[in-house]
């Protein structure tokens, strides 16, 4: 009989890019990670966990683990095959080339390539910061997912805050407005169903019945893209019907007589056009929202990806203030809680290390474009943090790029990905399990501390210490540079906000976890004091004037519009949601959950599907003129007509023909935040 291994326990949060940073306790065994479970008595996180999550031991020690430092051998993509070099080695190959390059081409050719693949302050952006500023590299505008939508929002309500989650259980009414929350934001949804079993009402936005839409009391399928002419479209009947809070309005916000103006060219019947509804659930959802109290809106990503997703979001986030929402603690939106924290952005990154004029910007959502085309040349990336091979929109152009064989590329991640075909030097990254790290959520109002479980697997180094070594590599002398993590930790907060009262770093290492000092069960613009520059809520927006862009809410049709001439080739708006069982295409190289998953599947309404000839089970081609993905065809009402619907994030390597959905996606930006259109795509589909 063999002895039981000893155990301990140690607090961890999640790391991935979901809005409910769990709490988590990490069983470890023989310095290795036996269990993973949510910890109880961290409120948002419960003590459950999505699955994924669930099973990280998996994860962890998954056999595929990227241990060493390694240099290509064959060919650059699919299939390519590496060789393992020492730290010392991989360290001063890159030096050498970024030096070369900075003396031939300018600093500004190196790009860095990163997102939140590791969402903690530390593993997110730090050290790797301050590096790439020393450098004086390009910098990276980071807008694959949420730019246009956060931006829409600060137009409007001030910065990332309003709706306190934690409220939202005395909510009477409750609007899922493009929030698959069963499937990303998890714990959300647990208090959508304490709100439910007290007697709210839900009522789901989103062109599919999604398992959220399902367990909704009401879902409007509406068409991609339309949310801002349904938001006006509600603020019309609103205002016609008198179902406004005139006091609100009054003391409260600005630009209500431009906004009735405006509000006036959205009749319901226009609305009910654009968006492909009924006008009576127009109608009907803008007399619930106007009679119902406290009523909440949470509204999410899926509506910032289209050409206009920007005022969406900014035409969504104008309710609230328009029917006096804001005075309930239960009531307003929700879209991310992050402005809430006091980061300590600059400390951590030290954009002083960049030289004068500041270097270029190159945008995330267009890699593909810019490394054909930019100039001056990119002449080498490094990518961290993120898989863009496999999820930057334009497939073709991304791999061509990634394929030239002048450019010089770094990857460092856990696996090999996608991207890490492409690399020269491919370098394996720690999981936040073997490193120490601190959290902020964008989906409640916690902090945490990542405490790390095990020691690093193989040679696996943490994103910090990568960039730490580097930058001694390439003789970079400032003290910053020798920080250990544990000051980054003590450095990433501003401790004397008040948000922050009774908190240091010592004393949230010793709790695992606080919650921000932000009154509990509180209404926060009960009493107006948006942080927007007027202090009101901006139906006119300065910001947008400023920036020669429409001060009000309107509706921006998709670039890829149904009644555009595109449409008669390519007549099926195709969207691509997160998939349960991946979180973009992190696991999506685990057995488990593709089993789960099965193979990419396109989703069609059973009428597009007989008009097509293509039956449930078959293999399609989904395709325009950027490209063409195979799926598995399933025919259901759960899409409404016109709509297609595939799961995301496949790895290429692993779907049937090699490629995924973003062989179709654009690199089209958004109206504001320069974000990605990923849903804003016209196809057809054929059999394979
Ligand atoms: N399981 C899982 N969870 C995740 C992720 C994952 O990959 N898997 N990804 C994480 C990340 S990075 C993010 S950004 C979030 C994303 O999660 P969300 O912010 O919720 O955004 P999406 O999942 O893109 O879209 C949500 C819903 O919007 C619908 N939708 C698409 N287009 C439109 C539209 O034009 N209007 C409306 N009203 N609805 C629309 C989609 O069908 C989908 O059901 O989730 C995070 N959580
Ligand atoms: N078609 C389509 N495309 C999409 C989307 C969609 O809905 N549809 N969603 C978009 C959205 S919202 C987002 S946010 C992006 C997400 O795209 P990415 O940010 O690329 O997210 P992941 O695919 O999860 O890749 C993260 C990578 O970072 C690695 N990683 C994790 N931790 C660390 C670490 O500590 N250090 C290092 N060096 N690496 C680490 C992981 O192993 C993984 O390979 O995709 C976008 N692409
Ligand atoms: S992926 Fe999201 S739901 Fe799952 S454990 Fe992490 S934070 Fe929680
Ligand atoms: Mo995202």
């Amino acid at each position: 009989m063999s002895n039981p291994v000893a155990t301990h326990t140690v607090r961890a949060a999640c790391p991935h890019d979901c809005p409910d940073t769990c709490a988590l306790e990490v069983t470890v065994g023989d310095d290795r990670v036996v269990k993973v479970s949510g910890a109880a008595d961290h409120p948002p996180t419960a003590g459950v966990l999505c699955t994924k999550v669930a099973y990280y031991p998996e994860r962890i020690h998954h056999a595929d683990r990227l241990l060493y430092p390694a240099r290509r051998v064959g060919a650059k993509g699919p299939g390519a095959r590496f060789e393992r070099i020492s730290w010392d080695e991989a360290l001063a190959t890159i030096a050498r080339r970024f030096q070369r390059i900075v003396a031939s081409d300018g600093a500004e050719a190196i790009v860095p390539y990163s997102y939140a693949g590791n969402s903690g302050l530390l593993g997110y952006g730090s050290m790797d910061r301050r590096f790439f500023h020393r450098l004086g590299a390009s910098r990276l505008d980071r807008t694959i997912c949420a730019s246009a939508g956060a931006l829409g929002y600060q137009a409007t309500i001030g910065a990332s805050v309003g709706l306190d989650p934690e409220n939202v259980v005395d909510a009477r009414l409750i609007i899922l407005w493009g929030s698959n929350s069963v499937v990303s934001n998890l714990h959300f949804w647990r208090l959508v169903q304490e709100a439910k079993r007290r007697g709210a009402r839900l009522i789901a936005i989103d062109p599919c019945r999604t398992v959220t839409a399902d367990k909704c009391d009401q879902h409007i399928a509406l068409l991609p893209g339309t949310d801002a002419a349904l938001a006006l479209g509600l603020m019309h009947v609103l205002i016609r019907d008198g179902l406004i809070d005139h006091d609100y309005i009054a003391r409260h916000t600005l630009g209500f007589a431009a906004l009735r103006e405006r509000v006036l060219a959205y009749p319901p019947a226009r609305v009910a056009a654009i968006c492909g509804i009924d006008e009576v659930e127009v109608e009907g959802l803008a007399h619930a929202y106007g009679d119902t109290r406290p009523v909440a809106i949470r509204v999410n990503y899926g509506i910032n990806r289209t050409a206009g997703g920007g005022m969406a979001v900014r035409s969504v986030a104008c309710l609230p203030a328009l029917v006096g929402a804001w005075r309930d603690p239960a009531g307003g939106v929700l879209l991310s809680t992050s402005g809430n924290y006091p980061v300590a952005t600059a400390a951590l990154e030290q954009p002083e290390l960049m030289p004068e004029p500041m270097p270029r910007i190159v945008n995330m959502s267009r890699i593909g474009n810019d490394l054909l085309r930019a100039r001056p040349a990119i002449k080498a990336l490094f990518v961290y943090n993120s898989n863009p091979v496999a999820v930057a929109p334009h497939s073709a152009e991304v791999v061509e790029g990634f394929a030239r064989e002048d450019l010089f590329t770094v990857v460092h991640d856990l696996f090999q990905t996608d991207t890490a075909d492409y690399a020269d030097i491919l370098l394996p990254a720690t999981s936040h399990m073997e490193q120490l790290d601190v959290h902020k959520s964008y989906g409640h109002l916690y902090l945490q501390v990542n405490q790390p479980a095990i020691a690093p697997l193989g040679e696996a180094l943490p994103n910090t210490e990568l960039f730490r070594r580097l930058a001694r590599q390439m003789g970079f002398s400032e003290a910053c540079f020798s920080d250990s993590d544990e000051d980054l930790c003590r450095q990433a907060f501003d401790w004397s906000d008040p948000r922050l009262a009774g908190l240091s770093w010592e004393r949230l290492r010793a709790d695992g976890h606080a919650r921000l000092n932000l009154p509990r069960g509180a209404a926060p613009f009960a009493e107006g004091g948006f942080p927007t520059p007027s202090g009101k809520c901006e139906f006119h927006s300065s910001l947008l004037a400023q920036a020669g862009l429409d001060p009000l809410p309107n509706f921006i049709a998709p670039h890829e519009w149904r009644e555009s001439e595109l449409a008669t080739e390519f007549p099926l708006a195709l969207i691509t949601p997160p998939a349960r069982n991946f979180l973009n295409t992190s696991f999506a190289n685990s057995a488990r959950f593709l089993a789960q998953e099965r193979s990419p599947a396109l989703y069609l309404h059973p009428a597009d599907a007989a008009a097509r000839g293509i039956v449930d089970e078959r293999r399609v081609r989904v395709f325009n003129r950027r490209g063409e993905f195979h799926a598995r065809a399933v025919v259901t009402d759960r899409v409404r007509p016109g709509v297609a619907m595939s799961t995301s994030i496949w790895w290429r390597k692993l779907s049937p023909d090699g490629r995924n959905c973003n062989e179709v996606t654009s690199q089209a930006l958004t109206d504001m935040g320069g974000g990605a259109t990923f849903y804003d795509c016209l196809v057809e589909v054929a059999d394979a």
